[in-house]
């Protein structure tokens, strides 16, 4: 359902919460999605790494991490411990997280793992919309490209589409996802989808993975201070 079979020690990662796992190998990928990570010659694959579900945010929680970037910290240092034992020979480059703009949903769509619901978010018939993204590395590995996965998309057969209703900015409404709506909805005064989605609660569709309502807030906490920065008339200086 999720985790690539050619993957040695696949079951550390899916203990660990990363329990989506994808290997691509580069020359098979659109070259302007790998172009902008300016792979060496001696990079062939490209390894994705996800979550899915409860289990990575329950692992953050029990390692106490508590710095700005716990699912960042987490994730990197849990795939590095795994690279360490799965493939100690190999030689390999994070790309994600990083400073380089990666087009996840867009290699999740390769995947399998990626069709949006009406409010932007992948989602699939069997995680819902609660998965993401969370370490890419390059490698010099030749491992068996994985095959894309079908769990399903069930936006098409959702007849009444509660999300869409959920949305207290409107911003589904039209048939395509107003993001301008979506931002003023979230940094009005009163919002109260600032710090979690309602359209993405009111599915019902994997709603058993739905994130515990802390990591809800935490994720929300940061994308809203991304669109404050967009919004902001002054420039923020980093
Ligand atoms: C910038 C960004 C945002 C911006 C705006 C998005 C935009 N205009 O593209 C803001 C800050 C608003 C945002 C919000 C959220 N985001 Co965001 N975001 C990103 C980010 C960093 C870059 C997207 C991008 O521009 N890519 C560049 C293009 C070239 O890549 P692409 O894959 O080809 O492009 C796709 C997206 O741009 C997407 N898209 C277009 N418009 C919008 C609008 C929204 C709101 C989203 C989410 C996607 C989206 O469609 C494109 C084709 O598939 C990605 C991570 C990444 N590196 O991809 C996360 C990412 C898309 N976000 C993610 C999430 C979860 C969210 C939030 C739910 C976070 C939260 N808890 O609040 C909210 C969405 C709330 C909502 N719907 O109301 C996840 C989605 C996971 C999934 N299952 O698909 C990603 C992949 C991060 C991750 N590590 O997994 N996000
Ligand atoms: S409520 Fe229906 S249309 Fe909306 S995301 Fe869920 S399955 Fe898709
Ligand atoms: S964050 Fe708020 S405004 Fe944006 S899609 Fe979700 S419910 Fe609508």
């Amino acid at each position: 359902m999720n985790s690539s079979p050619s993957l040695p020690l696949v079951d550390v990662l899916n203990d660990a919460g990363l329990n989506r796992q994808h290997v691509f190998d580069l020359a098979a990928l659109p070259a302007d999605l790998v172009a902008p990570l300016e792979p060496a010659p001696h990079e062939r694959q490209l390894i994705l790494f996800g979550h899915a579900g409860r289990r990575l945010w329950e692992c953050v929680q029990a390692e106490g991490i508590h710095s700005a970037h716990p699912i960042d910290e987490y994730s990197v240092r849990t795939v590095a411990r795994w690279l360490e034992q799965a493939l100690p020979l190999a030689r390999s480059r994070q790309v994600f997280p990083g400073a380089q703009r990666i087009g996840l949903q867009r290699l999740g769509a390769i995947a399998g793992w990626h069709r949006a619901a009406p409010f932007m978010v992948g989602i699939d018939s069997v995680w819902g919309s609660w998965f993401a993204y969370r370490v890419a590395i390059l490698t010099d590995t030749t491992l068996p490209a994985s095959a894309p996965v079908d769990n399903g998309y069930p936006c098409d057969s959702c007849v009444d589409k509660p999300c869409i209703t959920a949305c207290p900015a409107g911003a589904l409404v039209s048939g395509r996802f107003n993001l301008a709506a979506c931002n003023a909805g979230r940094l009005a005064a009163d919002s109260n989808c600032a710090l979690g989605c309602l359209a993405r609660s009111a599915c019902p569709v994997g709603a058993e993975h739905r994130y515990d309502d802390s990591q809800i807030r935490h994720s929300a906490a940061g994308s809203l201070a991304a669109i404050r920065r967009y919004s902001s008339p002054t420039p923020t200086v980093l």
